[in-house]
């Protein structure tokens, strides 16, 4: 097939999710475009089948802001009708759905462009339900003529929230159990924590310096931080304040993240809200345990006490009692490990793209499986 990605090419989870897809279905043959305003992170474009046309955003005196969902709009439709694109997935719906709205709009005469939106979490769950975002979002689901959600927590959301009442298929986030992979020679010496974000508000990362400084009460151990945003400034200082600044080391974003994944012990996820915790599944392929939060879809991938623990948000005692018991008992340690990489090979790619393929065939031939989900 020939199919044209948007997402938000930048270090949230959601543009992870698209890059990995499109580079796993040009693996498989399908010729992948992407239309972006920047090339996606972790996406070599030297990759066979894959394309990248950029979004050029003029600016104009008259305009107080830039319109960026009226480039994107027309770019898609340019893409579409030279590469004649069978169809278009964006992850994230706004502004991308609407740009593919306007965009199959655009080719109508010529083609037919059906569109696929894939919702990630905070699209719904923040953006989507602020009130001045509220009617447009639910425009874009209904609109859609397939819609993804990466966990049934957000399904539930999302028809709740919005009274949806259409098919929504669910998903879930995927990981190449052959890149991230356990590699135990590789560990630290010294016991390390990792938390992998993009430091917003809802990730709740200085509860990981609070964590850490439980932690290192009992027991000498050091935390990666990798990732940057605006919450990363602060929990640089309460490491400061709380004494354990040479303890942690912020590595800013990274690229590689199933290089740094293996040599580490436990990944930290306090996330006060997390759709799906890509994060977390990555780790877990690597045979890291993460110990996170109850929360939104977290449940559907860790199981509390067998591949990981689950504790209530902001209970930073209990998220360091689980973290102590991890890095004091080999025995606990090592069958979580397992059953951390165990749990990851059912979310492997091998297993979840090929139900995005079965989906695309669904929504080029007309009608989606109904009440498939
Ligand atoms: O985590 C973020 O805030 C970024 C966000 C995104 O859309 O880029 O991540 C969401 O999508 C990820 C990939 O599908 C999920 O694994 C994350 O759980 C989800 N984040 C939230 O729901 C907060």
């Amino acid at each position: 097939m020939r199919i044209g990605i948007t997402c938000y090419p930048t270090y949230g989870g959601s543009g992870i999710v698209a890059t990995e897809l499109g580079l796993e279905l040009a693996q498989r043959g399908h010729e992948i475009h992407f239309i972006t305003n920047a090339n996606p992170i972790r996406l070599d474009p030297d990759t066979p089948r894959i394309h990248y046309h950029e979004v050029e955003v003029s600016n104009y005196p008259l305009f107080q802001y830039a319109p960026y969902g009226l480039a994107l709009a027309s770019r898609m439709a340019e893409v579409a009708e030279c590469y004649e694109l069978d169809l278009l997935h964006v992850h994230y719906a706004i502004p991308h759905s609407i740009s593919a709205l306007l965009a199959k709009q655009m080719t109508a005469p010529k083609r037919r462009l059906p569109f696929v939106t894939t919702l990630h979490g905070t699209d719904i769950t923040l953006v989507g339900s602020d009130r001045s975002y509220f009617p447009i979002t639910k425009f874009s689901i209904e609109q859609s003529d397939g819609i993804t959600a990466i966990s049934q927590y957000l399904r539930r959301q999302t028809e709740e929230v919005f009274g949806i009442t259409r098919d929504i298929r669910v998903i879930p986030n995927f990981v190449n159990c052959r890149t991230y992979r356990p590699a135990p020679e590789r560990r630290r010496a010294e016991p390390t924590l990792i938390h992998i974000s993009n430091f917003r508000a809802v990730k709740r990362p200085l509860d990981c310096i609070r964590i850490l400084e439980a932690v290192r009460r009992a027991m000498p151990v050091h935390l990666l931080m990798a990732g940057d945003g605006p919450e990363r400034g602060p929990a640089e200082m309460l490491a400061h304040e709380l004494g354990v600044a040479s303890h942690v080391t912020f590595l800013g974003k990274q690229d590689h993240v199933e290089r740094l994944l293996p040599e580490t012990h436990v990944m930290l996820l306090p996330s006060e809200l997390e759709s799906f915790g890509l994060a977390a599944l990555e780790a877990m392929a690597c045979g890291v345990p993460p110990v996170a939060t109850q929360t939104g879809g977290l449940p559907e991938l860790i199981t509390s006490g067998e591949d990981g623990f689950l504790e209530p948000v902001g209970d930073i005692a209990a998220h360091a009692a689980r973290v102590l018991a991890l890095l004091q008992d080999q025995d606990l340690y090592q069958s979580m490990s397992q059953a951390a990489r165990l749990t990851a090979a059912r979310f492997d790619s091998e297993r979840i793209i090929p139900q995005y393929e079965q989906y695309y065939q669904e929504i080029c031939a007309g009608v989606p499986a109904a009440g498939a989900r």
